[in-house]
């Protein structure tokens, strides 16, 4: 099967945004065959009926590398709390926060964790994305972590997307472990972790270090045991505090590191030898109100590659829109549009793990995003409306 998409503007995301007016991009199967100058087509494909694209821009498919979509309920009352004087942290240790969200989907069936699930993965991939990264973490039982994980899987049986799933067990303490989250992590977090890899159910490891969850030698215990695995790392880090998480997860070899805002220069330098990439979430630090920027700067000039994603989750993101993720970026964190658009797509393929996508180029899985725009910077530009026209997920058109 083969596809000509003609007469649009593409930034191919190879060389910065890599832009070519007035080009074409040739679809076969389920890759990019060939992209470039529509004037240059090659034959035999300048024979091929062109779909034609009146100009607008094409990009690679975006890429949400971080979410929690996977959850019961919803945290509205947790909102309201905080907005009456509440912290994050003092929700979380007064029983409500995470730990709510763990008892709703604990009591949900998988049918109903999926129905959701879907329907918040439909708003992601309204907003362009064509790859969907999915955490566990509010199942916190082996059979739990478990359910959360198959669940993600599933999405992706039912929606035009492709999901990478991550074991977060080391998420939260639950109560019947609490104030013994080395038990946790021995009883719970280690040997979920060894039957999700067991049962192909997972393509990373990810847990939250920071002082209402889990130490660094807790974590470091946990990672240990997903290296003799050879299961890729990622770790919330510096998200509230510094407690050196990303320099652990650098010594790791980690994918990424993820949050950020804490982060000092030993971490940016730790993660620029490591080549681990910083994983932006300003969704989180929006809804929290924080105050402490991540150092964008520091890992500019350290050339740490930073990826963005909306951390879809009922508590501290509760957005599903990547564009806006984007103008969250610009605004908040002084995040360039170039930056932005590579944070969604060549980057955040990067934090997956992911070679075959993330860039427009011939060979590369055919995901692409049509949007009713004529140049990049108009997709962190906007405020909330999503500019999407088309999307073209492995060679389809939706
Ligand atoms: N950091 C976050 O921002 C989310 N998880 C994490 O480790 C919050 C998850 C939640 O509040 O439900
Ligand atoms: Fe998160």
């Amino acid at each position: 099967m083969s596809l000509l998409l003609s007469n649009l503007t593409l930034a191919t995301m190879t060389k910065g945004y890599g832009l070519i007016h007035d080009a074409a991009v040739v679809i076969e199967d389920d890759r990019v065959a060939w992209a470039g100058p529509r004037a240059q087509i090659p034959g035999p494909y300048d024979r091929l009926p062109p779909t034609e694209l009146d100009g607008r821009l094409v990009t690679p498919g975006l890429i949400d590398c971080h979410t929690h979509i996977v959850f019961a309920g919803d945290r509205a009352s947790e909102f309201e709390m905080r907005l009456n004087g509440a912290s994050y942290e003092e929700v979380a240790r007064a029983g409500g926060g995470i730990l709510s969200t763990v008892t709703a989907t604990r009591a949900a069936s998988e049918g109903e964790l999926l129905a959701q699930a879907i329907a918040r993965a439909d708003q992601i991939i309204a907003g362009g994305a064509t790859t969907i990264e999915v955490k566990s973490g509010y199942g916190l039982t082996v059979a739990g972590e478990l359910k959360q994980l198959r669940v993600a899987r599933q999405i992706a049986r039912h929606r035009p997307v492709t999901v990478r799933t991550t074991h977060l067990a080391a998420h939260a303490i639950p109560p019947e472990y609490k104030g013994r989250a080395d038990a946790y992590v021995d009883e719970v977090a280690i040997p979920s972790l060894r039957q999700a890899h067991a049962e192909g159910l997972i393509d990373a490891v990810d847990a939250f270090c920071e002082g209402i969850a889990f130490s660094p030698a807790q974590v470091n215990r946990l990672f240990t045991v997903a290296r003799s695995l050879g299961i890729p790392i990622k770790l919330h880090a510096e998200q509230l505090s510094d407690l050196k998480g990303a320099v652990l997860a650098a010594r790791f070899g980690a994918l990424s590191a993820d949050h950020l805002e804490y982060l000092g220069q030993d971490g940016v330098d730790a993660m620029a030898r490591a080549g681990t990439v910083a994983v932006i979430l300003p969704g989180a630090f929006y809804t929290l109100r924080e105050k402490q920027l991540p150092p964008i700067a520091a890992l500019r000039a350290a050339g740490v590659p930073m990826a963005l994603a909306t951390d879809c989750n009922p508590g501290s993101s509760p957005i599903t829109s990547l564009t806006l993720t984007m103008n969250m970026a610009c605004t908040l964190f002084g995040m360039t549009p170039l930056e932005a658009l590579q944070g969604v797509t060549t980057h955040a393929a990067r934090a997956l793990g992911l070679t075959d996508r993330g860039t427009l180029a011939r060979d590369q899985r055919a995901d692409l995003a049509v949007w009713e725009a004529r140049h990049p910077a108009e997709l962190a530009y906007r405020i909330g409306a999503t500019a999407l026209h088309t999307r073209i997920f492995g060679g389809r058109l939706d």
